[in-house]
C-alpha cells in the first residue's frame, strides 16, 4: 500500500511543534527523510501506538514551497510550520467489479478474438495471444488453470507502472486535484468517493463545485460533500465563473489548514478551444495559491473505443496526470483500460466499480488481471 503525507493534527501536533521549536530543527520534507522511519515501522512486529508513528519533527515550511508563480495569501503561514505524518489510506478493493473474459474453459485458439471483443485493440490482442502461446509452449502449460495464470501474469506485468500512486506525498499542502472529463463520466461520484476515503483516513478535504453551469451538478456534489463530511465551495449563482470557485476552494483549504482541495469541473466539449480556455483559467486561478498535484481524467469504461477519442480530447488540452476509469462493473470490455493506459502513456490511478461510496480503489494491475481471468 502507498503511504501519503498529510497534516499532523491535535495534541500530537502541538507536542511535535514545541519539541521542534526547542530544538530549532527544520527538516526538509522529502520521502527520503521519512524512509528510515517507515522502514522501521514496517519491520516492527507490533504496530507502535499512533503517537509514535511519525512524531519526529517533520516540518514543511509552506511559504517556502518553491512553486512557480506562487502567491500565498496568508502571510502568517510563513511563520507556522506544518507538521506532517505518513499515513496509508484505508483499504478499498476492486472486489468483483471486474468481469471475467472467459465464460468457459480457456481455449487458446479463441484468445485473440476474446481479447478483441473486450476492447484490447486488434494489435494488442494479437501480440498478447502470441506471447501467451509462446510462454505456454515453453512451460508446457496447457490446462485451463495454467493458461489463466499465464495470462494473468502477463497482463499484470504489462500494466504495472511506477507512477500509479496519487501525488499525495510531496508534503506541499494543500494538495489540489482537478477532476476533468465529459458529462456523465463519473467525475462527481468519484470525487465523493475519494473525499470519503480520504476523510476515513483522517484527512481534511475541501470540495469545489466548479461545474457551475447546472445547478443540479452543484447540488449533486453538495450531497457527496455531506456524505464525506467535508465543506464545499459553491458558485454564487448558476453559471458563475468556475475559476473563481476554484480559487476560493484552494483559499479555503489554505485558511482552514485542510490537506487537500478537490475541484469538480464541467465536462462541456463544444470545442477544444473552449475547453482549453476554461481549464486553463481554472489552472491559473489555482496556481496563484498552490501547486496542482493531479489533473485526473475520468473515463467511463462502458464507452468502449469512444473512450479513447474522448480521452485524447482532454489530454490534448489539459496536463492530465492520471486516469480514473469508472463503471468497470458495468462492462465486459475491460480491455479498454489496458488500451488507454498504453496508448495515452498515462497511469490509471483509480477505478470505479459501482455507484456506492466504497465502490472504488487504487488501480491494482494484479487485482484487475485476476478479475479478467477469474473463473465464473
Ligand atoms: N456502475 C457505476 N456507475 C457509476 C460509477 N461512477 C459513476 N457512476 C454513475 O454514473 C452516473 C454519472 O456520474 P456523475 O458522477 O454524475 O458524472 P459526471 O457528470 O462526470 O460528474 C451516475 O449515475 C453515477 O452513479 C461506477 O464506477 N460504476
Ligand atoms: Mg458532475
Amino acid at each position: 500500500m502507498f503511504k501519503f503525507l498529510k497534516r499532523l493534527r491535535g495534541e500530537q501536533a502541538s507536542a511535535v511543534q514545541s519539541q521542534a521549536l526547542e530544538q530549532e530543527v527544520a527538516v526538509e520534507t522529502t520521502l527520503d527523510n521519512l524512509a528510515p522511519d517507515l522502514t522501521a515501522r514496517e519491520d516492527s512486529p507490533v504496530e507502535p501506538p499512533k503517537s509514535t508513528v511519525s512524531v519526529q519533527p517533520i516540518l514543511a515550511d509552506q511559504a517556502a514551497a518553491e512553486t512557480e508563480g506562487q502567491d500565498h495569501k496568508a502571510p502568517d503561514q510563513a511563520a507556522r510550520p506544518i507538521q506532517l505524518e505518513a499515513v496509508e489510506l484505508p483499504k478499498r478493493s476492486l472486489g468483483s467489479g471486474v468481469r471475467s473474459l472467459f465464460g468457459e474453459a480457456v481455449n487458446i485458439d479463441e484468445l485473440e478474438d476474446i481479447l478483441i471483443m473486450a476492447d484490447f485493440g486488434v494489435e494488442v490482442a494479437e501480440e498478447i495471444t502470441a506471447q501467451v502461446k509462446k510462454d505456454a509452449n515453453k512451460q508446457g502449460a496447457s490446462s485451463d488453470a495454467e493458461l489463466r495464470l499465464l495470462l494473468k501474469d502477463l497482463l499484470t506485468e504489462r500494466l504495472n507502472r511506477e507512477d500509479s500512486a496519487l501525488n499525495l506525498d510531496d508534503g506541499k499542502l494543500p494538495y489540489v486535484f482537478l477532476v476533468v472529463g465529459v458529462n456523465g463520466a463519473g467525475k462527481t461520484t468519484t470525487i465523493g468517493k475519494l473525499a470519503r476515503w480520504l476523510k476515513d483516513g483522517d484527512w481534511e478535504v475541501v470540495l469545489g463545485a466548479a461545474d457551475t453551469y447546472r445547478a443540479a451538478a452543484v447540488d449533486q456534489l453538495a450531497t457527496w460533500a455531506d456524505r464525506a463530511e467535508s465543506p464545499i465551495i459553491r458558485p454564487a449563482k448558476e453559471g458563475a465563473d468556475p475559476a473563481a470557485v476554484a480559487y476560493q476552494t484552494v483559499e479555503m483549504a489554505i485558511n482552514t489548514g485542510a490537506d487537500i482541495a478537490i475541484i469538480d469541473t464541467a465536462g462541456r466539449l463544444q470545442s477544444k478551444k473552449d475547453l482549453m480556455d476554461e481549464l486553463g483559467k481554472i489552472r491559473r486561478a489555482v496556481e496563484k495559491q498552490a501547486k496542482i498535484s493531479e489533473v485526473l481524467l475520468v473515463i467511463d469504461a462502458t464507452n468502449g473505443q469512444n473512450a479513447m477519442s474522448q480521452a485524447r480530447a482532454f489530454t490534448d488540452v489539459a496536463d492530465v496526470t492520471g486516469i480514473v476509469m469508472t463503471k468497470l462493473d458495468g462492462t465486459a470490455k475491460g480491455g479498454i483500460l489496458y488500451a488507454l493506459q498504453k496508448e495515452l502513456d498515462l497511469p490509471i490511478k483509480l477505478v470505479g466499480v459501482g455507484e456506492q461510496i466504497n465502490d472504488f480503489a487504487f488501480f491494482s494491475p494484479e487485482e484487475f488481471a485476476k478479475g479478467l481471468v477469474a473463473k465464473k
